[in-house]
């Protein structure tokens, strides 16, 4: 049975969110990060960055959120969460999954935690928190423009996996100065994908009750 190391609300959660969507039972194993456990030598042994989520199907150990959604898409192809591969809309699939990793999902992270970089310079630390939170809603737009013209979800009227992304990223962005949901089709696509048993069943089994994002 997978098993997905995890923490409430954590880069667990889109992982999670297809795990529910394609039916498969699944263990999740709590990461306590108020004794810091994602840093233990147990957990470093599966995760060197010793960050949340990790994946373990069977001997492998995975981790990266958006790699261990890839290999749930490639495990059970019958889900229907992603495009045939090989495919244009298979390709469009891959661009925006990156790009909410690789664009989205790391100014947020710099948003939300500055000092990691900055330090103890409160003066750089408000700078490139506010440069972040620029590049964050810049990305956004991109999103949103694109919604506008291609909707409902990143792949026109076919859900996939890079939507459930959008919802964890969504989450975390709700205390911006323009939140996700400030984008009308950003909005359509968030409440249509939160709305789905599988994704409220996610968050709840994470002990999230409350609105999700
Ligand atoms: N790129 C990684 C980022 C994972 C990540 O930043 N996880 C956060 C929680 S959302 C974490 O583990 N933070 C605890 C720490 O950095 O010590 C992924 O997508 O899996």
């Amino acid at each position: 049975m997978y098993q997905l190391h995890y923490f409430p609300s954590n880069a667990n959660a889109a992982p999670q969110m297809v795990l529910e969507e394609i039916g498969q039972a699944y263990e999740l194993v709590l990461v306590e990060r108020g004794v810091n456990a994602q840093k233990s030598p147990e957990y470093l042994k599966i995760n060197p960055n010793g960050r949340i989520p990790t994946l373990v199907d069977d001997g492998l150990a995975l981790f990266e959120a958006a790699a261990i959604v890839l290999h749930l898409l490639d495990r059970h192809p019958e889900a229907g969460l992603a495009p045939k591969i090989g495919t244009p809309e298979r390709a469009k699939f891959y661009q925006w999954l990156t790009f909410l990793t690789n664009s989205l999902q790391e100014e947020l992270m710099i948003w939300q935690y500055p000092d990691r970089l900055t330090g103890t310079d409160a003066a750089a630390t408000a700078v490139v928190k506010q440069g972040a939170e620029a590049r964050a809603a810049a990305y956004l737009d991109v999103i949103e423009n694109h919604l506008a013209a291609n909707g409902p979800f990143f792949l026109g009227n076919r859900l996939s996996a890079a939507d459930f992304y959008l919802v964890m990223l969504a989450r975390w962005a709700r205390p911006m100065t323009n939140p996700p949901r400030s984008r009308p089709n950003i909005a359509k696509l968030l409440d249509r994908v939160t709305a789905l048993p599988s994704v409220r069943r996610a968050y709840e089994r994470q002990g999230v009750t409350e609105e999700i994002c």
